[in-house]
């Protein structure tokens, strides 16, 4: 990849959060073009790799489509309504969809050789000739719940641009967690109506409001194990949208704030109160059996 690069340097980088980290390359024909590099461990979360393909069967055995307007999402939404889990797209303009856990059985292949461009966006990759590039069909969907300790959370519609009117809801609650952890690994909104908002999870109240014109930290923690991603979008001035990283965290007893090592202290002597208590409500109870089991 890096002697493909424009100079001796390797600059596969993403700043744009694309599929997968690219670089500028110098073509005979076409003057300067880019291409995708091939570092499988930066591939944004969700594309599973390109993988090859030999036709009876396909990797994916659900429903296949075909279409000249082909872009990922329009492959993505379409096996998500069919309620598939995966979706994969193959020579630009061909459409997988199925629910195979094995679908690298045939071999997975570098990244670069995934890189036909989608008949309706020349910008996205599209697979290639007898390779298909998977996703997961969570990408790009309006809402969904989630409760692993980590994911990324895209934008309705992505990796492209998000759609009119959008009015989209992601619970996000990790058992356990003292806080939870954002990072933005991208946010793209033009204008200041639409918008993306965190929630409280358990009493709707709005912690953060970002847009166009308000733009998010680079990361940020929200000190709840339950919170509510919210976004919404108008008629007009659409972008390519946001990813956001989530990762729930348990703190020791030591770096909680003073209130809550406080509460749980109390929770602890209450415990230790009522055990108590219970042990002698046992006693006595026991001490009323004894003479009737005996006697
Ligand atoms: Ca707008």
């Amino acid at each position: 990849m890096g002697r493909e690069g424009l100079g001796e340097h390797n600059y596969c980088r993403n700043p744009d959060g694309d599929v997968s980290p690219w670089c500028y390359i110098a073509e005979h024909e076409d003057g300067i073009y880019w291409k995708y590099c091939e570092i499988p461990s930066c591939r944004m979360p969700g594309n599973l790799g390109c993988y090859k393909d030999h036709g009876e069967p396909p990797p994916l055995t659900g429903t296949s489509e075909t279409s000249n307007k082909l872009t990922i999402q329009t492959c993505i939404s379409s096996c998500r309504s069919q309620q598939f889990k995966f979706a994969g797209m193959e020579s630009g303009y061909a459409c997988f969809c199925g629910n195979n856990p094995d679908y690298w059985r045939y071999g997975e292949a570098a990244s670069t050789e995934c890189n036909s461009v989608c008949f309706g966006d020349h910008t996205q990759p599209c697979g290639g000739d007898g390779r298909v590039i998977l996703f997961d069909t969570l990408i790009g969907a309006c809402g969904g719940n989630y409760t692993s300790a980590t994911a990324v959370i895209y934008s309705p519609d992505f990796p492209d641009t998000y759609g009119t009117g959008k009015v989209c809801y992601w619970t996000i609650q990790v058992p356990g967690a003292s806080q939870i952890h954002f990072t933005f690994v991208l946010f793209e909104i033009k204008d200041a109506t639409d918008m993306v908002e965190l929630l409280d999870g358990y009493t709707y109240h709005v912690l953060a409001r970002f847009n166009g014109k308000n733009k998010p930290p680079h990361t940020f923690n929200i000190s709840l194990d339950f919170v509510i991603l919210y976004f919404f979008s108008d008629d007009i001035n659409q972008a390519q949208g946001f990813a956001i990283r989530y990762r729930g965290k348990r703190l020791p007893l030591l770096f909680l704030p003073f209130s809550e090592a406080f509460n749980s202290h109390r929770r602890f002597l209450n415990w230790q109160l009522k055990t108590k208590y219970f042990i002698s409500y046992l006693r006595g109870v026991s001490s009323l059996l004894l003479p009737l089991l005996t006697g």
